[in-house]
């Protein structure tokens, strides 16, 4: 791990990749946009923020066919830009899963006309090019297979005590009928493991948004990776401080550099989404990400900075052409 994670520092600058079915809406929903019903106003979150009934939202893999989908030109746009490393969601929230998954039919290869496995090229293209490679997986909050039941179940003890339960981010406006046991026993667990094996050289797991996670159901993430891939760096966000480095908030620079005893990764957005939002045209300049670049690293940070593919694929022409610039100034101005 200790090598693993020197290595990660000295990789510096990378990129993250979220892209799902949200891509589709991009930020619309029934003719609303996000700001019109509510928070949060990341496209990722319009399932919850327009309280999308789980059938309705899996219905959009039907319509999507994101042909223009290029893992090369992906990979190349981050090499460009002085990137080393790639991080996809390979599940976000809405618990679809963007690679062909034995765990659940729920995935871009098996649900969708595309029929292709996206997390896949991507892994091939990184091979290709010498890029590392790392996926996020959202452990904890999935909208689609009832793993929100731990909100249920949680509060069913605390309110015995008279204690508070926190509900963000649980499906409550179309409930499952899993418990979070059989989330995890038949979905999450078993989808990890097949990424283990998938990918046999990974080189971070990006767990995000750990919730109500007991420290037993965080550990069983954490064993079940370093069991099958112990060089795997995971995030802090699988939950009860078992990570390995930390993420400031979301576009955050720390104060100081001794802000993290961990090693530590800001992410960032080129606009103000994670996931395509057809309407954020909200840009940070070449200058200004040069500045969050030059702030993280001269802190002993890493910076992972995010692109959101459209639904057909493509990259935002804006974010593409600001990467770009990126990379003008990293050729003349660093020395690898
Ligand atoms: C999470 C996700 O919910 C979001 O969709 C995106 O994937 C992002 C990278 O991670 O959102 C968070 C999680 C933690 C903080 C902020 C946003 N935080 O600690 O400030």
């Amino acid at each position: 791990k200790k090598e693993a994670l020197t290595a990660f520092q000295n990789d510096r600058f990378g990129m993250f990749i979220h892209w799902g079915l949200y891509a589709i809406p991009g930020g619309i929903w029934k003719g609303k946009k996000m700001e019109e019903m509510g928070v949060p106003n990341v496209a990722e979150w319009i399932q919850l923020v327009a309280r999308i009934p789980r059938q309705e939202y899996a219905d959009l893999a039907n319509k999507f066919n994101p042909t223009r989908f290029n893992a090369d030109t992906i990979v190349l746009m981050a090499k460009h830009a002085g990137m080393k490393y790639i991080v996809i969601t390979a599940k976000h929230h809405e618990g679809f899963a963007m690679y062909r998954s034995t765990a659940s039919g729920f995935n871009i290869a098996d649900a969708t006309p595309f029929k292709r496995d996206a997390v896949t090229e991507l892994y091939q293209a990184c091979k290709r090019h010498g890029l590392a490679f790392g996926l996020y997986y959202s452990h904890n909050i999935d909208w689609a297979d009832g793993a929100d039941a731990q909100y249920q179940e949680t509060k069913a003890i605390n309110d015995k005590k008279g204690l508070p339960t926190d509900s963000f981010g649980a499906n409550l406006w179309d409930p499952g009928k899993n418990s979070f046991q059989q989330y995890l026993d038949k979905k999450a667990i078993p989808q990890v493991k097949e990424l283990l094996a998938k990918y046999p050289d990974l080189k971070c797991i990006w767990f995000d948004m750990p919730g109500l996670m007991t420290p037993a159901q965080s550990f069983r993430f954490y064993k079940t990776v370093y069991q099958q891939q112990p060089q795997i760096i995971i995030t802090q966000r699988i939950g009860n401080n078992m990570g390995d480095y930390d993420i400031p908030g979301d576009n955050k620079i720390p104060d100081q550099a001794a802000e993290f005893a961990l090693p530590w990764e800001t992410v960032g957005t080129l606009n103000n989404s994670w996931g395509y939002k057809s309407y954020d045209n909200d840009w940070k300049s070449p200058g200004e990400l040069l500045y969050w670049l030059v702030e993280i690293v001269s802190k002993g940070g890493n910076y992972m900075l995010n692109i959101g593919p459209a639904a057909d694929g493509s990259v935002p022409a804006q974010a593409a052409a600001n990467l770009k610039a990126v990379g003008q100034w990293m050729q003349v101005n660093s020395e690898a």
